[in-house]
């Protein structure tokens, strides 16, 4: 065994400078931008069509490729794909964005939405949402495949457009969040944090960003302070004394599993809605598909029992969208190779529309808290 980590040497160099093939990965097709007029790309031949057919995008939306793109069309939401998993538990987030844009399973049109059933909204009519295409990989390297996400999310950020990223693995947090902090400040936004694990870590196997490390960087950099970070709900064997020691001096805001066993969910849900608007302007949701009990998310890396039901998690999504200025969306650890029904993308895909209809319930100039339609409560009295 090495005395010492193995430093790159002119004998045996991590990169080679000379490969032609090194960063062709993220060399974008060059006509690209080319002589069409800016503004969204819908793929499919006709308006109409059932969720089985045509080319599958995210819920179904038009295409953008450029800033341009989302500009003219007046983007309200550009769903991003970043299928990277060189840190998660059991590889296979990186095919995660597409288990996402394939399992639209009960969509029926291309063009309109459906109407959420409990609010009587419909994100998909109220909000231009598109499919911004996917972030490059470098397959070997999770540090080389930030900086082009980073660069991808402040891309769709500056346009006004919120960015909603669909991994791929938490590693991604890093990247989003830095990109959120570089167009609105450092220590403006708020991350609400739906996760198993803390995430938290100072590093894993010496890799300062990895899916188990992102939150420590963030508030290392000063990108978000400790005390607007809320995570909800943790369980299993970590973090250790040491780094929870640490989270408590940064003034995080965590709930166990615990809380939710001894308080109840209603609670917990109550206090998160709290502090996720204490003393920030702006809003970040991190949605770890693995805060879900694996009986109802088993397509994950890391899956620990014990977790969050959708009937505790949908609720809180959804208002977090109508209650709080939510400016960025992550949903991560979808891994639909470990998952051999297709439960895992249907839950996730009902996670992002109920975000999105929480935030058409805020266009639409619903304020009146935990809003539900009369008609959703009255059994037809
Ligand atoms: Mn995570």
């Amino acid at each position: 065994m090495a005395d010492s980590d193995p430093e790159p040497t002119p004998e045996f160099p991590h990169l080679n400078p000379s490969d032609p093939t090194l960063s062709a990965w993220r060399e974008p097709i060059p006509n690209l931008q080319g002589d069409r007029p800016p503004g969204l790309i819908h793929l499919n031949r006709y308006p109409i069509g059932m969720a089985p057919h045509g080319i599958a995008t995210f819920l179904q939306r038009p295409v953008a490729m450029t800033a341009a793109d989302l500009s003219a069309a007046n983007v309200d939401v550009a769903m991003l794909g970043a299928g990277m998993d060189m840190s998660s538990g059991m590889r296979g987030a990186g095919y995660g964005p597409r288990a996402l844009r394939a399992h639209d399973t009960y969509l029926p049109t291309v063009q309109s939405g459906l109407t959420h059933q409990h609010t009587r909204v419909d994100a998909l009519s109220e909000l231009v949402i598109c499919d911004y295409g996917d972030a490059p990989v470098d397959p070997d390297s999770t540090y080389r495949s930030v900086e082009p996400v980073r660069a991808l999310v402040r891309e769709i950020a500056e346009t006004g457009t919120m960015p909603f990223i669909v991994g791929g693995d938490h590693s991604l947090m890093y990247p989003d969040v830095a990109a959120l902090a570089d167009i609105y400040g450092k220590g403006k936004i708020g991350v609400v944090h739906f996760d198993a694990h803390y995430d938290a870590g100072s590093a894993y196997l010496g890799h300062a960003i990895s899916h188990g490390t992102p939150v420590r960087r963030l508030i290392e950099q000063g990108h978000v302070s400790g005390k607007n970070f809320v995570q909800v709900g943790l369980r299993g064997y970590a973090p250790g004394d040491d780094d929870l020691a640490w989270m408590r001096d940064q003034g995080f805001r965590y709930h166990f599993m615990a809380e939710v066993e001894r308080y109840g969910w209603e609670r917990v849900m109550t206090r998160a809605l709290e502090e996720a608007a204490d003393g920030t302007d702006y809003l970040f949701v991190s949605l770890d598909i693995d805060v879900l009990d694996p009986a109802y998310a088993p397509g994950t890396g890391t899956p620990e029992p014990n977790g969050l039901t959708p009937r505790e998690l949908f609720p809180l999504l959804r208002r977090l969208g109508a209650e709080h200025n939510l400016v960025g969306i992550e949903l991560v650890e979808l891994n639909p190779l470990v998952d051999p029904t297709y439960v895992t993308p249907l839950v996730a895909n009902r996670a992002a529309r109920e975000m999105l209809t929480g935030i058409a319930m805020r266009r639409t100039g619903i304020s009146e808290p935990d809003y539900l339609h009369p008609w959703a409560l009255d059994h037809g009295q």
